[in-house]
């Protein structure tokens, strides 16, 4: 290197520590069982804004990891006690969801290639060996930190579209959109376990009136507890879907004829009997079932329902038609 491409590095490297250190965000775990390490690479955690746990042994990290949330695990590869740095790497990956996918940042005096690749190949993510730079050992926290933000956010985002995707926004409930792809694992479970499976379909008797006499914004509210009272009394069959404005249907997998009437029956009673946003409010309900289920039963099903519900408005509402 010239004089110049060292000073530049220099100034790199220093540019690099000092912004990282004013954004880098997190807990970490430091496994470290030489007290001089602990303070050398405690005390550059600790520079870059990081907070962390300390201990010296393999099982002590096993339990740490097992019950807190970490953003990164810093694990000296020689420990106190039984295991090794394999040992906490195994410990993270075998953890909860918390830190499965944690990174873990392996340090050691002694290293050789072979065990550097040894390492990296039973999942840790990187190795530091402590001849380098303590500069080098905060650049790779700093990439591993931020790496493991990165992904968490799109994890995020991903569950939250997933969210968006499958669930209605005012009840929260399944979307008639999910039911397409929610269906086929039923029909699959029911032909495959050759057991029943029962339809209900819901919808609120006079809503319109409700709108026309409280406003949207109450009838909003009584939709939401609505389904509330579904999610309450199904919550053995979570699959409820809002199919639109006041109709939920309720998917009864493994439910016979018989009970499915019996369990509609009781919902209905239930909300003949409370009072949902302060009012009296009733449901009319169709039933359908079917004890021999094929690739098809679930069109069936509906159509049944959709008959049977028109059957409970018209012989007067507030009742199960199946
Ligand atoms: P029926 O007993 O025959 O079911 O009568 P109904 O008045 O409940 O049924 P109808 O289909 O005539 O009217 C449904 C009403 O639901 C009309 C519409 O304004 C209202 N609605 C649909 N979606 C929403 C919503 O998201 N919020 C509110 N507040 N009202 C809604
Ligand atoms: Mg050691
Ligand atoms: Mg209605
Ligand atoms: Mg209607
Ligand atoms: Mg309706």
């Amino acid at each position: 290197f010239s004089k110049y491409q060292i000073s530049a590095l220099e100034a790199f490297v220093a540019s690099f520590t000092k912004s990282s250190a004013l954004k880098l965000q997190g807990h970490v775990l430091l496994v470290e069982d030489s007290h001089a390490s602990v303070l050398v690479y405690g005390g550059a955690l600790k520079k870059m804004g990081l907070t962390f746990d300390h201990c010296a042994d393999a099982e002590t990290a096993q339990t740490y990891i097992q019950t807190r949330s970490y953003d990164l695990v810093v694990s000296d590869f020689y420990l106190q006690g039984v295991g090794d740095g394999f040992s906490v790497v195994s410990a993270v990956r075998d953890s909860g969801k918390q830190n499965r996918k944690t990174p873990v940042l392996v340090i050691s005096h002694m290293s050789t290639p072979a065990r550097r690749f040894q390492l990296l190949l039973n999942d840790a993510n990187d190795f530091f060996s402590k001849d380098g730079l303590l500069e080098e050992f905060e650049v790779r926290v700093a990439h591993l930190i931020a790496n493991h933000a990165a992904l968490k956010k799109i994890e995020q985002q991903y569950e939250a579209m997933q969210t968006l995707a499958t669930k209605d926004s005012l009840t929260k409930l399944y979307n008639r959109h999910y039911l397409e792809s929610a269906k086929e694992d039923v029909i699959a479970a029911a032909i495959k376990t050759n057991t029943p499976l029962s339809l209900m379909l819901v919808d609120i008797d006079y809503f319109k009136k409700v709108n026309d006499t409280y406003g949207h914004i109450f009838g909003d509210q009584l939709l939401e507890q609505l389904a509330h009272e579904l999610k309450h009394f199904f919550a053995d069959h979570p699959l409820i879907f809002r199919m639109g404005g006041e109709e939920f249907l309720v998917l009864l997998p493994n439910v016979s004829y018989d009970a499915s009437i019996d369990q509609a029956t009781r919902f209905c009673k239930h909300i003949d009997a409370s009072q949902l946003s302060g009012i009296h409010v009733t449901v009319s309900i169709g039933v359908a079932s079917e004890t021999a289920v094929q690739p098809d039963s679930f069109e069936r099903l509906c159509i049944e329902a959709d008959a049977a519900l028109y059957q409970a408005k018209h012989l007067g509402r507030n009742q199960v038609f199946a």
